[in-house]
């Protein structure tokens, strides 16, 4: 195996054979079982993480919540000069950690950069946002009264991040909590754990150069039951949880039942619709980064093409022809489009979703399979697919994380093409290709698309963090990174002051004593 500078990305990013995987590297090391690392690209291992126990927790919360009274009385542009210098660490490591996330999850290394750019625009974002924490001012009623609002920081954040964007998503979070003044405690996931150990060595660094206590950034790491200590603390008040709807359901449940807020990015089933009206060279570009990159696995990839009829097979051969020209292998080799699935059980999940399309009576126009020989020695890798099928079948109305298309036909207008598309349990990203602007308003418009991202001439993935990010129905509905998302992350108060020697009281209430 070629080594492609891992040995020296892992030496970067200070990651060793065994992490402590927990809070603050200077007295809370986490004593629970080791979680080993093995990389989807060649099977070997990378690395070990050891887990975080009840009492390691404990530790954490208290360095979290200590930190916190530090960090909620700096001033927010001053938080910001952290979060500032934080992006600058990132823009020096962006290579290493870009190779580490390829490496360990495996995108594509352009897609790991990609990832790690998302992650220092995101503090460029917040930056500017640290000065723009902005409530409103509103009229009182009564004479010599001003109203205000303002907002407060929240406390502990408890962020669960999943494989996909094993640094970015965290970041989404982060950068925006830490300008708002509160701490995070993140759980990365299991299956990426050397991420999150990368991402912590940083900011560590950061925070020790400003004198700040590591514990405003916490780590802990462990499956479900790591994240259940966060889901039941009731010193968390918000948890912003990224994976499944399976998981999201869990977790919302957890968090409510304590009346705590959640914050769910959860599965997608997203669709590109392409009308008569279509530029097919650019709606093969879309649809098939969509629905390849990160081997299908981000929650914004292209599941479904709803084609209308009158170009179907156009649409169909150009994209077949696509698939043709994919080179799959190593992630690290920039001459591969297609990295590996994350790990056998999703290979599995894969094999599954295309054996039902078949059953289901759907006609597989790219068939798919698992790579075999050299090179391909984890068993992670396979061919993308493309299932001819009808919007209806099980499989179709489900979320595979993996490169499996299905092809779907429309008749008549565009609003049949809606309706099928809003026809499913997830509504995180749409797209419509179409020159016609009937089409792109109507898609657009209250009748349209039911997503929380909805695309016109660009494909489902790849959003860019000044928007806020998310989707409605069983992808949760929460908001994060770009826009307004950072008032999740921050608690609303109503101020009124009376400046005057009278008590008048509001709705003309005369109460004489
Ligand atoms: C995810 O897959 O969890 O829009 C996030 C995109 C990326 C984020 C995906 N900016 O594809």
């Amino acid at each position: 195996i070629t080594d492609f500078g891992i040995e020296k990305a892992l030496k970067t990013l200070g990651v060793k054979d065994i992490n402590e995987g927990t809070s603050t590297g200077l007295n809370n090391f986490s004593n629970g079982e080791v979680l080993e690392s093995c990389s989807p690209v060649d099977g070997l291992l990378i690395g070990r993480v050891k887990t975080t126990t009840k009492k390691d927790y404990e530790n954490v919360m208290d360095a979290a919540t200590k930190a916190f009274k530090t960090w909620r009385v700096m001033p927010a542009p001053q938080r910001g000069e952290i979060v500032r210098q934080f992006g600058e660490k990132l823009r020096e490591k962006k290579e290493a950690l870009g190779k580490l996330v390829s490496y360990e999850m495996g995108k594509s290394f352009q897609e790991g950069l990609g990832e790690v750019q998302e992650m220092i625009d995101i503090c460029d974002f917040a930056v500017g946002l640290s000065r723009q924490l902005h409530g409103l001012t509103m009229h009182s009623e009564r004479p010599g009264h001003r109203m205000y609002e303002q907002y407060h920081p929240l406390g502990v954040v408890g962020i669960i991040s999943a494989f996909n964007f094993p640094v970015a998503v965290w970041s989404w979070n982060t950068a925006l909590a830490w300008i708002c003044g509160d701490v995070c405690v993140w759980k990365p996931s299991e299956k990426a754990p050397l991420c999150g150990i990368a991402c912590q060595n940083i900011v560590a660094e950061v925070f020790a150069k400003n004198n700040l206590p590591e514990g405003i950034s916490c780590l802990i790491n462990g499956d479900y039951r790591v994240g259940e200590m966060m889901t039941k603390d009731v010193r968390i008040p918000l948890v912003s949880a990224t994976g499944s709807t399976r998981m999201g359901k869990i977790v919302a449940q957890e968090v409510a039942s304590r009346l705590g807020k959640s914050l769910l990015e959860l599965g997608g089933n997203n669709a590109i619709i392409v009308t008569p009206d279509a530029d097919i060279k650019m709606t093969v570009i879309g649809a098939v980064f969509g629905a390849v990159g990160t081997a299908g696995q981000r929650c914004t990839s292209t599941r479904r093409l709803i084609i209308h009829e009158s170009v179907y097979d156009k649409v169909k051969n150009a994209i077949v022809d696509a698939y043709k020209q994919l080179r799959i292998g190593n992630p690290l080799d920039e001459n591969n489009h297609v990295g590996p699935l994350i790990d056998k059980d999703a290979v599995k999940m894969y094999l599954n979703a295309l054996e039902n399309v078949v059953e289901e009576g759907g006609n597989l126009v790219i068939e798919g399979g698992v790579l075999n020989g050299e090179g391909y020695e984890s068993g992670c890798y396979v061919k993308p697919a493309i299932a001819e099928a009808q919007p209806h079948y099980k499989i179709v109305q489900h979320e595979t994380f993996a490169p499996v298309l299905y092809l779907l036909k429309y008749k008549g207008g565009v609003e049949n093409a809606i309706e099928i598309q809003n026809n499913v349990a997830q509504g995180l990203s749409s797209a419509i290709m179409t020159n016609n602007l009937r089409e792109a308003e109507r898609f657009l418009s209250v009748q349209g698309s039911d997503c929380g991202i909805a695309n016109v001439n660009i494909g489902t993935s790849g959003a860019e963090i000044g928007g806020a990010f998310g989707g409605e129905k069983e992808t949760g509905g929460g908001r994060e990174s770009g826009s307004d998302a950072w008032k999740v992350y921050m608690r609303r108060q109503t101020n009124t002051i009376n400046y005057t020697t009278e008590l008048p009281l509001a709705q003309g209430i005369k109460f004489d004593l």
